[in-house]
C-alpha cells in the first residue's frame, strides 16, 4: 500500500477531493500553510493500493493547475526608501507537489 500526500493550491483542493472520492478513494484534505509564502495552501493523504497510485496521480494532474503569484519584497532597512522602488517578484506556484510514500502497515479500529 502507498500513501500519496500531495500539496496543491487551496482554489483546487475541493474539486481534487471530489474528482478522488468520485473515483473511489479514500481521502483526507487538512488545511496547511506554505513555508515560503506563508499562505494557506491544502495537503491530501490518499491511501491506495499500489496499483491505483497511477490513476490518483493522473487525477492529482488533471484538477491543479499553475498559477502566478507576486510576492513583494520587504524594503531593506539599509536602503534609502525614497530611492528604492519595491517590484513585485513574479513567482510560479503548483500545480501540486506530490511525496508517494511506502506503507508498513494500516489499521482501522
Ligand atoms: P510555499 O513554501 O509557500 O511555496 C510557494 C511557492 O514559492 C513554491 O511553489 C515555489 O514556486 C516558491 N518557492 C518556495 N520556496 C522557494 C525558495 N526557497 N526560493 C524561491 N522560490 C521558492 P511550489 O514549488 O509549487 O510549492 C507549493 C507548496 O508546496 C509550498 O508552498 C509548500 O507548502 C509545498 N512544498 C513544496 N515543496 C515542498 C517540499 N520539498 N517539502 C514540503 N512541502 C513542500
Amino acid at each position: 500500500m502507498k500513501l500519496i500526500i500531495s500539496i496543491v493550491q487551496r482554489e483546487d483542493s475541493d474539486a481534487l477531493l471530489k474528482a478522488l472520492t468520485e473515483a473511489g478513494h479514500k481521502a483526507t484534505l487538512v488545511s496547511t500553510t506554505g513555508g515560503f509564502l506563508r499562505e494557506g495552501n491544502a495537503t491530501l493523504f490518499v491511501g491506495v493500493e499500489s496499483d491505483g497510485v497511477e490513476e490518483v496521480l493522473e487525477l492529482v494532474r488533471e484538477n491543479c493547475h499553475t498559477r502566478t503569484r507576486y510576492l513583494s519584497p520587504i524594503v531593506p532597512v539599509t536602503e534609502p526608501s525614497e530611492f528604492y522602488i519595491p517590484q513585485p517578484v513574479e513567482l510560479e506556484v503548483g500545480g501540486a507537489t506530490v511525496f508517494v510514500i511506502d506503507v508498513e502497515r494500516t489499521e482501522r479500529y
